[in-house]
């Protein structure tokens, strides 16, 4: 199998981790722009990474939390087969992405040229990046300190908005949450596919 990846990808970068801490064959392909098409990624008509390719006539798998979902399921899941347990973690998954997905919004909002800014839309990612970080304090107490189906997600993203947000200076806001960050901080997997 091969992953259509982008190092500074948060989305990416959760692939990246489950596939090293499971050990998975997967090779890791670095794909730049196509121009109007987004990234080359492979085989994906959006033009977005992450992409796997998966071998045989097997199709392939985008977005990232399908990407995620089938290679947790290749070893030791994760993610719980059923019940509340499930829910929970699709939801601590899609936190942490909607949070990524703020960021980046946000940031291609800034890049443009200062005369096309929409002020209010900045606003409301920023609002969005504050009030998710803040939520995320009040529960980091029930947050694993380990590799989970949500905390992949969620850890990428504060690694994104320290990257891309860094005037929101999310550890002043939560600083329960930069705890719990500062553990999972330690896992090789982190170091191992930190690329800011
Ligand atoms: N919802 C998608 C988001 C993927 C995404 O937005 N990837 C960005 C890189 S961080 C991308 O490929 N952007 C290229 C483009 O849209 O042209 C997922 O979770 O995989």
């Amino acid at each position: 199998m091969i992953l259509h990846d982008s190092a500074l990808s948060p989305f990416s970068r959760k692939c990246r981790i489950m596939i090293k801490a499971k050990d998975l064959d997967v090779k890791i392909v670095q794909v730049g722009k196509d121009g109007d098409n987004g990234y080359a990624a492979g085989d994906n008509p959006l033009g977005k990474v992450p992409c796997l390719e998966r071998e045989g006539s097997l199709v392939s798998l985008f977005d990232s939390p399908v990407i995620c979902e089938y290679l947790d399921g290749l070893k030791d899941p994760w993610l719980p087969a059923s019940g509340e347990g499930r829910w929970k973690a699709y939801r601590a998954h899609r936190i942490g992405d909607g949070l990524a997905e703020a960021v980046y919004n946000r940031r291609y909002e800034v890049v443009r040229d200062e005369k096309l800014h929409w002020p209010d839309i900045i606003t409301r990612h920023d609002k969005a990046i504050e009030n998710t970080v803040n939520y995320l304090d009040s529960i980091s107490g029930y947050l694993p300190t380990k590799w989970s189906f949500g905390s992949i997600a969620i850890v990428c993203a504060l690694d994104y908005a320290d990257f891309r947000a860094d005037h929101i200076n999310w550890r002043k806001i939560a600083p329960k949450l930069a705890n719990w960050h500062a553990e999972l901080k330690e896992l090789p997997e982190w170091v191992a596919t930190n690329p800011y």
